[in-house]
């Protein structure tokens, strides 16, 4: 029922709960410092949720050479408000997902290219990390809610992936589609949504240089709340098409309608290219607060990537481009 899905989620940030009453990560982490020796001090001192037996297996890829042809044109976002503000609806429909997030397993993680492609394949994500190469690049982040951040992402453009994939000619657009299991994953046992999670872009979008695959954060491998082991960055578009925690590039002749446009297509569609003149249906697009301060700054067409991507919608003026 669709009064069920109007949540938080959907409100305008001025409108959704005071931040002073959101999850204080500073007392949960004095928390568990009391409490059995759970976590491994490093992990703390970085702001880390791993439990001690749980090493990441990637950690050694971390940091990658970082690539200076991506900046972000702004100061780095906290790391702290990064890994801790957080939509990954899989783990609720607030913010405050990053400890109940933990619960994901990220090894084993099979990853699955299927489709209209010529090398269908499903390998472990860590066999996929040595056959790309991993590089670090600042990109800008644009939430349809209106928040933004500027964050070091590693990982590897989704380019070497289609390459790796090899696509049949009608292949015209790839989906991405996130874990499904409900038993970590309490979100997914509101049985309104639409789960799995699922996004999708042209070819001619993911082929574009700034279409990138993030396996990591900060110089580290992925957090579990912002999407390990891989979740996709498209800095162009808002954030609700930067899918976490994927199992699946989905190759194919027809467009896919992702998550939210199932939901309320009214509000969110497949192109969702950020521009500050084409406002929310409930709420205007012109300005951003930056995660971790109160400063809002003007909005920018494409999110600021206009010179790398105005060229593919030359031809789409019919298309809902801006939602
Ligand atoms: N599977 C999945 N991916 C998702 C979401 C989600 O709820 N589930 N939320 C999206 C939204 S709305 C945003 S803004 C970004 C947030 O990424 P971050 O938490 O790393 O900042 O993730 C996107 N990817
Ligand atoms: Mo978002």
């Amino acid at each position: 029922m669709l009064i069920k899905i109007k949540r938080e989620w959907e409100l305008p940030e001025s409108a959704a709960t005071p931040e002073s009453v959101y999850w204080n990560r500073r007392h949960f982490l004095r928390g568990l410092a009391a409490g059995p020796a759970l976590l491994g001090g490093a992990a703390l001192a970085a702001g880390k949720a791993f439990a001690a037996d749980e090493v990441d297996p990637s950690a050694a890829l971390y940091p990658a050479p970082r690539n200076t042809a991506y900046e972000g044109g702004r100061p780095l976002t906290d790391e702290e408000a990064a890994t801790t503000y957080n939509n990954f609806y899989e783990f609720g429909s607030h913010k405050q997902i990053s400890k109940v997030a933990q619960n994901l397993k990220i090894r084993p993680w099979a990853v699955t290219i299927d489709g209209a492609v010529d090398k269908p394949m499903s390998l472990a994500i860590d066999d996929l990390l040595a056959k790309m190469p991993l590089e670090e690049r600042v990109y800008r982040h644009r939430c349809v809610e209106a928040w933004a951040m500027t964050v070091p992402w590693t990982g590897f453009q989704l380019s070497h992936l289609i390459d790796l994939a090899q696509p049949r000619s009608d292949a015209k657009y790839v989906t991405m589609q996130t874990f499904l299991d409900k038993e970590i994953a309490p979100g997914q046992r509101q049985h309104w949504y639409p789960w799995p999670y699922v996004e999708g872009l042209t070819m001619a979008e993911a082929r574009n240089e700034l279409s990138f695959i993030a396996t990591g954060i900060y110089g580290r491998p992925m957090p579990k709340q912002n999407g390990a082991p891989l979740r996709l960055a498209v800095p162009w578009k808002y954030g609700f098409k930067h899918i976490k925690s994927i199992v699946r590039f989905t190759f194919s002749a027809t467009r896919p309608k992702g998550f939210w446009e199932v939901l309320q297509s009214r509000e969110y569609g497949f192109w969702a290219n950020v521009n500050p003149e084409v406002p929310h249906p409930r709420w205007s697009q012109a300005t951003e607060r930056l995660l971790g301060s109160d400063e809002r700054v003007p909005t920018q067409l494409y999110n600021g990537y206009a010179a790398q991507v105005a060229d593919l919608y030359r031809d789409l003026s019919n298309e809902r481009l801006f939602m």
